[in-house]
């Protein structure tokens, strides 16, 4: 796969990181194939990209599918990719068969989904759909500091179109599971009819640096010590709530990170998921109090701060029952399923109505070098994804 090789990892995944030169790689590889398959292109102010393919009807809104360039640091050659790719073949296959659908047909690129060097996740399909403000999105910066405004007018993809003002008549997006369960229930075709909640928070955990010869343990103030007790706190909430709950700590900066020093501060992430909105207002709930207890327990300051809610997100009938007539046309063996993962279509689902196809992939690992999906379901996603968007297009 030409785009895997954009950011290829020696272990064979993908290390494409939003808005980097290798994103930039990516999206001008997306632009010559939409190019080639005769579509023109736009871009909007949060560097999402938007490949048309005309229609007879070019008034009418356009049916839409797309998904994600960027990856995770150690990420896989599918996630997001999969679906970008799948919108090609969309473009490439209604030219092959000299389709003329009724209303355009576009192929969507949307900025930063992975949250993993600007968080939070989703951030560019967020301000698509008024969730977040222009000024918001553009002001996401990295660890380094470096803003996405800055990064998109570097790599060339600070769009002119004003974000949000594209119409949609209907979006659709084929993503891999990432998960183990139509592998493990040996289904070929996920219709997604909801995607799990999310909260995602930073910490930052102040103590005191000291030396680690002198310093007697109890007067110690510690700030790793009160990080770890978050962490196994944060995965005993996820645990307590099986089968459902997901509790993750990803990311931790200690400081001043020296192997004789006491840490004096940490910075941690914590992300929550539940397909049940106020299941997981009781996991903030648990989390917030459990840090307010430890505060007062060891003498440490703790500044618990929620950067990002995503509530659990319900896909349009229209759009699941097109994916699901689609399907069971074409044959293939499928089951309803509640997406783990958050994705662009939970957001665009705001503005538009919005489906989800998901294929397996082995051994339900993904966000990881060896991710991988089968051609054959890859093939299978992308018919299910044609015979659902040419029937949303001619309806
Ligand atoms: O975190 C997620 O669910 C997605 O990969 N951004
Ligand atoms: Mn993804
Ligand atoms: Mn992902
Ligand atoms: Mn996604």
């Amino acid at each position: 796969m030409e785009m895997a090789q954009i950011g290829a990892t020696e272990k064979g995944g993908v290390c494409r990181l939003a808005l980097t030169d290798l994103d930039r790689d990516g999206r001008d590889l997306f632009i010559k194939w939409c190019k080639d398959a005769g579509c023109t292109i736009t871009v909007d102010q949060m560097g999402n990209i938007f490949a048309r393919r005309p229609g007879k009807n070019n008034d009418l809104p356009p049916i839409m599918t797309g998904s994600h360039l960027d990856t995770q640091p150690t990420g896989g050659k599918f996630d997001g990719v999969y679906g970008v790719l799948a919108g090609v073949e969309v473009l490439r296959t209604l030219n092959d068969y000299g389709v003329e659908t009724e209303a355009p047909v576009e192929v969507a690129v949307w900025t930063n989904e992975e949250g993993s060097r600007f968080a939070p996740a989703m951030v560019a399909s967020g301000v698509f759909a008024g969730v977040f403000d222009l000024a918001y999105g553009l002001s996401r910066a990295d660890l380094d500091g470096k803003t996405m405004g800055q990064e998109l007018t570097r790599i060339g993809y600070a769009g002119s179109e004003p974000v949000g003002q594209h119409p949609v008549g209907a979006y659709f997006e084929a993503h891999i599971e990432q998960g183990p369960i139509l592998e493990h229930e040996t289904r070929t075709i996920g219709v997604v009819t909801h995607a799990q909640g999310q909260r995602w928070y930073e910490i930052t955990l102040t103590g005191q640096e000291a030396h680690a010869g002198p310093t007697p343990m109890p007067i110690r103030k510690d700030a790793l010590v009160g990080a770890a007790k978050i962490v196994t706190e944060v995965n005993r909430i996820g645990m307590s709530l099986q089968p459902f709950g997901r509790s993750t700590v990803g990311l931790m900066q200690v400081s001043p990170n020296s192997r004789n020093t006491i840490p004096g501060s940490v910075f941690m992430t914590v992300d929550f998921r539940n397909p049940n909105e106020e299941a997981l207002t009781g996991m903030d709930r648990d989390l917030r109090a459990f840090t307010d207890k430890l505060a007062r327990d060891s003498g440490l300051t703790i500044e618990v701060t929620q950067i990002w809610h995503s509530p659990v997100v319900t896909f349009h009938d229209k759009c699941v029952g097109a994916v699901r007539s689609a399907t069971r046309r074409l044959g293939y063996s499928n089951m309803e399923i509640v997406s783990g993962a958050g994705h662009d279509a939970c957001y665009i689902n705001r503005v538009a109505p919005t489906g989800m196809i998901f294929i397996p992939c082995e051994d339900g690992i993904s966000h990881n070098e060896v991710e991988n999906a089968t051609p054959d379901d890859c093939a299978a996603g992308g018919n299910v994804l044609l015979h659902a968007m040419i029937e949303a297009a001619n309806a």
